[in-house]
């Protein structure tokens, strides 16, 4: 058992006996009763307890039969009792009655009742789906160890209490999206994948399957496409942007694929659980690992090697001009339509550079013919052109928002990822939306500090961020917003190698995306939530889910006084029912610690440390905080270049504020500057003697923020002449395995200055054999420092 395990225990209790027992689980909402994720549309608390045990049976007929089985084989895989089913009427005592009500309302498809007595359990619902649904939020009434993957030694009749849920989704489309192609994930994790969906009463599984770093689906045409494009040369101990391609010789070993047997099976398994898989096949970029196996559908033929890592700008793409692409690409659909049976097949669409089409004699030409006007047309034109195909077919489209620009082929659906604007305009054009931007949705980004994580992306997206996700903007009408289908979390994998791994991405911010794509946006609160989200984290424990603990780390919010030489500290609980423990003296806080009640003031420079502890136990991380207090606190800085408005920290005293970054570039401490140097004077308010000057950057390559090339330190007692005293060099570039914050001091003796300017030179572009090649390089700056 992990210490997460022990220290839960007493949310272990309460989620065994069913109910809100013990007093911090208690919910602040209207609603009381147990604790369930996603929160129901109504639930009514009743007294007693249905006794659940090894003599219950089950009662259906039809098609709830199907999910009768299902949770008879859940409570054999936690219990191993075998419920007999209930011959001939529903029984009116010791049962679980799943009853189907006839023929539904369109809108109530996936809803259900759920009525607990002490004589039976009962889940009506117009669907099968519903029935499901019902059984979920069943699974969470009884104990936490019936999770287990072997039935508990001996298990102990349960007491589910007595309720009336009535329940419905609040959107249809619920999604969980999986990148297998710049990690291949093994066919046992895509079932285990699915069962999480499910268990969230997610209902779509956005399968990525094709993109430039493999291709991962059986196409029985063209077999090259797995033999070749499967598989890359293993470059795994180097940073994904910077990986060599495949050299001569060298044999491609990364990889793998999907058989068509395996695809088959795992849509039978989804659909078993109300899931409707959405395969995506990429085009027209993303499709490098395709035009390794098939050059000849490429503008320039070719040769290619499948991309061991990060690609970018991506200008290998199909040509366009060519009609046996067209004819490829619909083969490959015709054998995508015959696996997966659901109405959408998302074709991709995104981040296609198109200068590769700029030069290709046939793509011109096409463009010409057609009188699509530029490029951009000509994407427009293949997208609709693969639309008319699939629609002929019996199918829709989806595609991410750049399938927008130069007009949006029509019935296509739109995954607006860049922002909420692309799911906006399509919206109000009349088209449906999946809402999955990448301020809320994108899993791959990091949760929690990244000092404290493993090496991700980038971003920042902790639990809290996701579970504010509103997928419906206010600026629609009503109309427009029934063009809303829902919301989905996106899980890319440049970053993610293992099952584990992904597990802890997604979990538990899993639980917080279900919530909003369910619940009812009006019984949503945060605090409310992370009550219940703790009382469900024994229920991962027994499933042995590597899920995140970053929730639970302190956050500090640090504020400066206007001079500069003290500063305020608010240390926030993520969990209103743990204590925070806090040290000034450099120790590690312990339970016996001083406790945080309110905020503390900081007197000169020191550092804050402390961790959220449950039961005299440390939950998540130890956070520590410096606050620096020296000569420059709190002077005016006059800029010569403007900082970025995306990374403007605390604006005009970012670099005098004694606040430092941390190794996420998007903390707020960190200020920008894209391709700009930083030029900058600090008024030091009199002519003083300074002995050392420093200055600290960010160096983080996957994210375009590279360390300057020089940084220089320069004094005047007038500001107007300065004398140049230090001139530090870069180190160059690193290789990009580590983010890291780079420190630029120097020691002086017998200087007396009023001013200081600080110069550090930014790189201006990407270097060459960057992702960004050519691009705008940022300098990010945080304090500088003068003693
Ligand atoms: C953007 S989201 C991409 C993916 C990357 C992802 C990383 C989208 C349509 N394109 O190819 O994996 O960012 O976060």
């Amino acid at each position: 058992m992990t210490s997460c395990a022990r220290i839960l225990i007493p949310a272990l209790l309460a989620a065994l006996c069913g109910c809100a027992g013990a007093p911090r689980m208690q919910a602040p909402s209207a609603q009381t009763g147990p604790a369930l994720i996603p929160l129901p549309v109504k639930m009514t608390a009743r007294p007693g307890h249905f006794r659940l045990d090894g003599s219950t049976v089950t009662a259906s007929s039809g098609e709830a039969e199907e999910v009768a089985e299902y949770v008879a084989q859940l409570i054999r895989r936690g219990t191993g009792w075998q419920l007999a089913r209930a011959a001939g009427v529903p029984p009116d005592s010791n049962a679980i009655v799943l009853e189907l009500t006839g023929s539904p309302a369109a809108s109530d498809a996936e809803g259900y009742t759920l009525e607990i007595t002490p004589q039976r359990i009962l889940i009506k619902a117009a669907r099968p789906a519903g029935l499901f649904y019902g059984v979920q939020t069943l699974r969470q009434l009884w104990p936490a160890a019936w999770e287990g993957p072997a039935p508990a030694v001996q298990a102990e009749p349960a007491r589910i209490p007595c309720l009336v849920i009535n329940d419905q989704p609040r959107y249809s489309w619920r999604g969980g999206h999986l990148d297998v192609c710049r990690h291949f994930f093994p066919i046992e994790f895509i079932y285990r994948y699915i069962d999480y969906l499910a268990m969230n009463k997610m209902n779509t599984f956005h399968w990525h399957l094709t993109d430039d770093q493999g291709w991962r689906i059986e196409i029985k045409k063209y077999p090259l496409l797995t033999e070749v494009g499967g598989w890359r040369v293993d470059r795994s101990g180097d940073h994904w942007n910077k990986r060599a391609p495949q050299q001569p010789g060298e044999k491609a070993t990364y990889g793998g694929y999907y058989s068509q047997e395996e695809i088959r099976a795992v849509v039978e398994y989804a659909s078993s659980r109300f899931i409707t898989i959405v395969p995506e096949i990429e085009m027209p970029a993303h499709a490098g690992a395709a035009l390794a196996a098939y050059p000849r559908f490429s503008c320039t033929g070719g040769p290619f090697t499948v991309p061991p890592g990060g690609v970018w700008p991506i200008v290998n793409l199909y040509c366009a001009g060519d009609d046996t692409t067209f004819s490829f690409l619909q083969d490959i659909l015709d054998e995508v339509i015959g696996l997966f049976p659901g109405d959408y097949i998302h074709i991709g669409g995104d981040e296609a550079d198109k200068s590769e089409w700029k030069k290709c004699p046939k793509c011109q030409a096409r463009i010409r013919t057609e009188n699509l006007g530029d490029e951009t047309g000509l994407q427009s034109y293949m997208i609709r052109r693969m639309e008319g195909y699939l629609h002929s077919r019996g199918k829709r489209i989806i595609g991410w928002d750049e399938i927008l620009e130069g007009g949006l082929a029509p019935r296509a659906a739109v995954m607006s990822w860049r922002g909420m604007q692309g799911g906006i305009d399509a919206a109000r054009a009349d088209h449906d939306v999946v809402m999955t931007p990448t301020d809320y949705c994108y899993f791959d980004y990091y949760q929690g500090p990244a000092d404290f994580e493993p090496l991700s992306i980038g971003g920042y997206i902790p639990i809290e961020t996701v579970y504010a996700f509103e997928p419906t903007p206010a600026s629609l009408d009503e109309k427009q917003a029934k063009h809303i289908l829902g919301c989905q979390a996106n899980l890319w994998t440049e970053f993610i190698a293992t099952p584990e791994h992904a597990e802890y991405m997604l979990f538990p911010r899993l639980l917080a995306m279900a919530e909003v794509a369910w619940s009812p946006k009006s019984s949503r609160g945060w605090d409310h939530f992370l009550d219940r989200l703790t009382a469900f984290l024994p229920r991962l424990e027994a499933m042995g889910v590597n899920y995140s603990r970053s929730l639970y780390s302190v956050k500090p919010v640090l504020e400066r006084s206007s001079d500069g030489r003290s500063a305020l500290v608010a240390l926030k609980s993520p969990a209103p029912f743990a204590v925070i423990h806090y040290t000034l003296d450099g120790a590690e806080p312990t339970a016996a610690s001083p406790r945080y009640e309110s905020p503390i003031t900081l007197q000169g420079s020191s550092t804050i440390k402390a961790g959220l502890f449950l039961d005299g136990a440390l939950q998540g991380r130890i956070v520590a905080v410096p606050f620096l207090v020296h000569k420059a606190s709190g002077q005016k800085v006059t800029y010569t270049h403007p900082w970025s408005d995306r990374y403007q920290a605390a604006g005009p005293t970012a670099l005098v504020d004694g606040l430092t970054g941390s190794k996420n570039y998007n903390d707020g401490s960190w200020q920008g500057f894209e391709q700009h140097d930083l030029e900058v004077v600090i008024d030091l308010g009199r002519e003083m003697e300074i002995r050392r000057v420093s200055s600290s950057y960010l160096e983080d390559f996957g994210s375009w923020i590279f360390a300057p090339r020089e940084v220089s330190y320069a004094f005047s007692d007038k500001g107007k002449e300065f004398q140049t005293l230090a001139v530090l060099p870069g180190g160059g570039i690193q290789d990009g395995n580590e983010i890291t914050i780079h420190h630029f001091g120097r020691d002086f003796s017998n200087v007396r200055a009023r001013y200081l300017k600080v110069t550090a030179k930014n790189i201006g572009v990407c270097p060459p054999d960057h992702a960004g090649a050519g691009g705008k390089a940022w300098l990010f700056v945080d304090e500088i420092i003068v003693e």
